[in-house]
């Protein structure tokens, strides 16, 4: 994979990177189609409404797809993502933990809050990751996502969200979010065409603006789990299946066959 790499090296020094081209048309018409597919499933949040937005353009976002839709699980498991993932954590192995869609329609004012996936996380480690794959052109103005460089190595854990809202989730632990200007010094991000997607450390701070687009922002967003990864439930987060009957420190090598949580093909 060409840059791979150079993306590595990137992700480790700041926090995410971007890989470009990763995905090939037909199978961006095949997520597309499986995202088009929930839009009136009721996996799907209406994001807005908690946000008490009513603008016309929603934001809405679901999890977990890949329970109940075997194409969500191989899209997740087998292909180029997990291998780009792989490549970048370095990581021998990567167990799927996660996956997520997230439709911003054209006219959404509704800004993704700045959080980490850490504190949603039910595990703990180095080599963990979030991939977020663009389904259309997904500029800044858009709504694709900002990092803050470098704050993947602060030691801060931050208390999870309601994503849309800055308030804490009830009963976790942590810091408050920050409120940072996408403008901030140590604020990046890149402009994402169809197939593009960045990858981002759990640690690192990330948030997006509205969609001030005319067109749609579909994203499917992956998180995973590397060869270091360990069980750790954290208290208030959302459940997972199994997690509370795992011994805290488990290796998810060990645990996620009693998890159910699928390892990647890497190839
Ligand atoms: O798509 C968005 O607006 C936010 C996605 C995100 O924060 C994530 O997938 O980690």
């Amino acid at each position: 994979m060409d840059g791979i790499d150079a993306a590595a090296e990137q992700f480790w020094a700041d926090g995410a990177c971007v890989v470009r081209g990763v995905v090939d048309g037909a199978t961006l018409d095949r997520i597309r189609a499986a995202i088009d597919g929930l839009s009136a499933s009721p996996e799907m949040a209406d994001l807005s409404a908690m946000a008490g937005d009513t603008s016309t353009g929603r934001f809405r976002g679901g999890v977990d797809h890949w329970r109940t839709h075997p194409e969500f699980a191989a899209f997740a498991t087998t292909g180029p993502i997990p291998a780009a993932t792989a490549a970048v954590l370095r990581s021998g192995h990567l167990w799927l933990y996660e996956d997520s869609v997230l439709v911003k329609d054209p006219g959404s004012p509704v800004a993704t809050r700045w959080h980490t996936d850490d504190g949603y996380f039910h595990a703990e480690g180095r080599q963990m990751a979030t991939v977020w794959l663009a389904l259309d052109p997904a500029p800044r103005a858009s709504g694709s996502l900002r990092f803050l460089r470098g704050s993947h190595l602060d030691e801060r854990r931050y208390r999870p969200t309601f994503f849309v809202t800055d308030d804490p989730i009830p009963g976790t632990e942590g810091d408050l979010v920050p409120d940072l200007d996408h403008d901030a010094p140590g604020v990046f991000g890149w402009d994402l065409e169809p197939g593009d997607m960045t990858i981002h450390h759990a640690r690192t701070l990330h948030a997006a603006g509205g969609n001030l687009g005319t067109t749609p922002r579909r994203a499917l967003s992956v998180r995973y789990c590397g060869d270091d990864a360990v069980v750790r439930v954290k208290p208030g987060a959302p459940g997972k299946p199994g997690f509370d009957d795992v011994a805290p420190g488990t290796a998810m090598a060990a645990a996620a066959a009693t998890l159910g949580l699928p390892e990647a093909t890497l190839v």
